[in-house]
């Protein structure tokens, strides 16, 4: 795919979403094509993690129903770090309704994800209209929306057709609101739009974890498959005595990557 061999900043330079142009960006500033997913249930430790591994990542994902204490407060406490720190937050909420519903979940009940929250995913069982409905929230507020058209777990049912037809909603929808995939490849076509293609199922150490999930390397995910930003969550996180390290252990396997990817 001829997008694989552009520069982030080049990218970032004739996006017509303001959120994507932010994290292509961002991922040129900084160095880093790194996406921490910061999988733990209290507040403080969220926060923790956020600020130990924010000068490595272009982007912090969040799992916000897993949080026992939370409060909106966290929320905006993230947003308020995000300037600060120089990074991207996606809440990883995987919609997957018909739009009137997630456009009630995406603004409203506790967590209020569309005000603090960047990016935001959908899967495309539902069609179209959950695309249209999440874009009458985030669309105005200047967020963006990916799609999954592929997992990382063992098993899954999304390849093939289902992929493809993922891809022809992203189409469809327009590059100013969706902006790319949850995918483990270059999904989409050279005459497609700019689309970003943000990849789990990244470790350096373990092959699994015993419930599906399959790991690949920086390299694998970056070089070998063209995508552009990894996320990394228990690889880095778990170990709390090595957080920054490892962030930056991933931050610099991710980036060479992607310079290697740029001699192609
Ligand atoms: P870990 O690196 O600890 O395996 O975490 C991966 C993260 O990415 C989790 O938050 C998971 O929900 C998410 N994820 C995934 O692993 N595979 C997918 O296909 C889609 C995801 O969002």
């Amino acid at each position: 795919h001829p997008v694989t061999t552009k520069t982030y900043a080049s990218r970032a330079a004739s996006h017509p979403n303001p959120t994507a142009r932010r994290v292509l960006e961002t991922m040129e500033r900084k160095k880093t094509n790194l996406c921490v997913s910061v999988d733990v249930t209290k507040s403080a430790e969220i926060l923790d993690i956020v600020r130990q591994v924010a000068p490595y990542v272009c982007m912090v994902k969040t799992h916000i129903d897993i949080v026992e204490d939370f409060t909106i407060d966290l929320a905006n406490e993230l947003k308020r770090l995000a300037d600060e720190l120089d990074f991207v937050i996606f809440e990883d909420r995987k919609f997957a309704d018909i739009g009137n519903t997630v456009e009630l979940q995406y603004s409203a009940g506790v967590h209020k994800i569309a005000s603090w929250s960047h990016l935001t995913n959908a899967h495309v069982v539902p069609g179209p209209g959950i695309i249209t409905g999440l874009g009458a929230v985030g669309k105005p507020l200047g967020n963006a929306l990916i799609l999954l058209a592929e997992m990382s777990s063992a098993g899954n049912l999304a390849s093939g057709e289902y992929t493809e037809k993922a891809v022809q909603m992203a189409r469809e929808a327009g590059l100013d609101w969706v902006v790319g995939f949850i995918a483990m490849h270059r999904v989409d076509k050279a005459d497609d739009p700019d689309f970003l293609v943000i990849t789990p199922g990244v470790g350096l150490d373990v092959k699994g974890d015993g419930r599906g999930q399959q790991y690949r390397t920086p390299h694998e995910v970056v070089y070998d498959s063209g995508c552009d930003v990894i996320i990394v969550g228990r690889g880095i996180y778990k170990n709390k005595d090595a957080v920054a390290s490892e962030a930056k252990r991933y931050q610099e396997a991710g980036w060479k990557a992607y310079e290697d990817r740029l001699q192609r």
